[in-house]
């Protein structure tokens, strides 16, 4: 799916602002003709979480869906033109109703859609349905109370319920837009980029045509430029049932890294019997990544990950992808001297990537799975979990800064024998399908303890990534008996699996304003002295990539007796006040 653009052949209009809404708290809103439009005055902005701007209303008791609506009206220009509405992202699952009729249904969050417009009328109803609960056979897995049970737990124990520890916002987070494109037209263009040792760079790329019935004469014509619009490379192709494939080579290019973040301009054209009736750009980078011990090598050279796994969360917004917040975020990301990033446990705004793309930041994108739960999985789960990967990768490929895909964090988080004997299989089958998509990029999941150290995942992941909360969750209050498991995990990973390993979560709760003189809990200090231990001992070991500091800033999660509204683990507060962490942070990764 190609994302919204406007140019000489399309049009996209954004659809922010103020939308109706209606909370719909026995789910039966369909009965009461909700889909032809709603009924009160509650109003929500768009994009926005709704948990977080409705919290007067929802103070009763978070409703079973949440109904949000507008009118879109076609532009007369668009007349003969293919109409869609194209959603960044709808969650957690969504229904479209168009003038009353079901559009389209999605039960990807964090993920694009579209909806189709009928092919009549200028002004339209539309009226989005998000559920408050995931889908079922998703790979971040509804849970509803009676699971409890089944899990052998005493009481529900968290509210809203989930399995992950992020809150389970509701709500259009990204903009959702009006898009105008031509009925002949580019559907996708599917992007693979290398850069070999001798500073050749090349671009592949893989186009699907739409509103083609195949016999018409279709070429396709793609050019790269520079930063002053001069063509460095050209290719063109005949499309041959409705794709073509098309090879861009750049002798002695100037290469992406991050010391030099150099964006070329990728067109690609669709010509008609000659004319040209379609076009889309990409802004793309030229560069080559490997994994290995001792540091991720971007064409050629060794760069050591020091970064933190974060959240789209911040007051007010929830989850909402907000242009200054992603600015100022990876500013701060910047200032700490940090050069990576893990998209945990979903995949961004893709405004926020291009943003890493720009400053030259590394990014670790991650499929939303967590905590894979295999006394549940089967089939569905599994399919999703593939569909998931393909979508994510589609869209997030041409991206320089993505330098890895993660398929998931903590699976077998309950240490459940089904793990053990079926884990293997699973992940054998999606790191297959991930590389035979992408093969340009190392791949992994993020393991738990509970789930072992042989989790069946690091037998098919190019790298050992653990998340480790020795020092918090146990033994706490002992950082150094802490810092010595996880050097002795790390001796063992080298010899059972000679991968790179990558520490991609580690971390403590810090309430910003508490002091202590000895080493307790919730301290900035015990923070950051676990989090300089941590780093002691992973950055002096051979078999380690790189560590990730599990969070970037504090987020809020479901209510549980665990956490304080928030989890705690940030460097930085909600609100974005540096703790101590992140100045010890700062002097670490940006000292002399
Ligand atoms: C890890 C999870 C992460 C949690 C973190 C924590 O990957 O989502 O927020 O623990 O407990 O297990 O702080």
């Amino acid at each position: 799916m190609l994302r919204p653009q406007s140019n000489a052949y399309r049009d996209a209009v954004a659809l922010g602002g103020i939308w109706r809404c209606a909370l719909d708290h026995d789910g039966d809103g369909h009965l009461r003709g909700w889909t032809q439009g709603l009924p009160g005055s509650l109003v929500a902005a768009v994009p926005g979480s709704l948990d977080e701007q409705l919290e007067t209303a929802l103070c009763d008791g978070r409703p079973a869906a949440i109904w949000l609506e507008r009118e879109v009206t076609i532009p007369a220009h668009a007349g003969g033109r293919d109409c869609v509405l194209h959603f960044g992202s709808a969650d957690l699952a969504a229904e479209v109703h168009v003038d009353g009729h079901l559009a389209a249904r999605n039960e990807r969050p964090f993920l694009p859609f579209t909806a189709a417009l009928p092919a009549s009328g200028t002004r339209h109803r539309v009226v989005v349905r998000l559920a408050t609960e995931l889908p079922r056979a998703h790979p971040l897995m509804g849970i509803d109370r009676a699971d409890y049970d089944l899990e052998g737990r005493e009481k529900d124990e968290l509210n809203p319920p989930v399995r992950f520890d992020f809150f389970p916002y509701v709500g259009l987070h990204r903009m959702p837009w009006l898009l105008t494109r031509p009925r002949t037209r580019l559907e996708r263009v599917d992007i693979g980029v290398d850069r070999d040792d001798a500073g050749t760079g090349s671009v592949a790329l893989w186009i699907h045509c739409a509103g083609t019935d195949g016999t018409e004469a279709i070429t396709i014509e793609a050019r790269l430029e520079d930063d002053h619009g001069r063509v460095v490379a050209t290719a063109h192709a005949q499309a041959a049932r409705h794709c073509a494939h098309l090879n861009l080579t750049v002798p002695r290019c100037r290469a992406w890294s991050p010391r030099d973040p150099f964006l070329y301009r990728l067109v690609t054209v669709l010509n008609l019997a000659g004319t040209p009736v379609d076009e889309v750009d990409h802004a793309i980078g030229l560069r080559r990544v490997a994994a290995r011990t001792g540091g991720l090598v971007i064409n050629g050279e060794p760069v050591r990950l020091r970064g933190f796994g974060m959240h789209e969360d911040f007051p007010t917004l929830g989850k909402a992808h907000h242009g200054a917040v992603a600015v100022r975020d990876l500013a701060l990301v910047r200032w700490t001297g940090a050069n990576c990033v893990r998209t945990s446990h979903y995949p961004y705004a893709e405004e926020w990537l291009d943003l890493a793309d720009r400053l030259g930041l590394l990014v670790i994108s991650e499929i939303a799975c967590v905590n894979l739960d295999f006394r549940h999985v089967d089939t569905a789960v599994a399919e999703a979990h593939r569909a998931a990967i393909t979508a994510q990768i589609a869209r997030d490929r041409h991206h320089p800064s993505v330098i890895m895909w993660s398929l998931g964090n903590e699976p077998g988080y309950l240490g459940e024998p089904e793990y053990r004997r079926d884990g293997g299989a699973y992940w054998e089958s999606m790191f297959a399908h991930a590389r035979a998509l992408d093969a340009t990029r190392p791949l992994m999941v993020a393991n738990v303890s509970f789930a072992g150290r042989e989790d069946p995942a690091f037998d098919h992941a190019d790298v050992v990534a653990i998340n480790r909360y020795w020092g918090w969750y146990t033994m706490p209050g002992r950082i150094r008996d802490a810092a010595a498991r996880l050097a002795e995990e790390l001796d063992f990973l080298q010899r059972r699996y000679g991968k790179p390993v990558l520490v991609s979560e580690f971390g403590a709760d810090a309430l910003a304003g508490r002091h202590h003189i000895d080493s307790q809990l919730f301290t900035e200090e015990y923070q950051a002295d676990l989090i300089e231990a941590y780093l002691d001992v992973i950055e002096r070991h051979p078999a380690t990539l790189g560590a990730l500091v599990w969070n970037f800033a504090d987020f809020r999660t479901a209510q549980h007796h665990r956490r304080v509204i928030e989890n705690l683990k940030g460097v930085f507060t909600r609100t974005r006040e540096p703790k101590r962490a992140a100045w010890l942070l700062r002097r670490r990764w940006t000292g002399p």
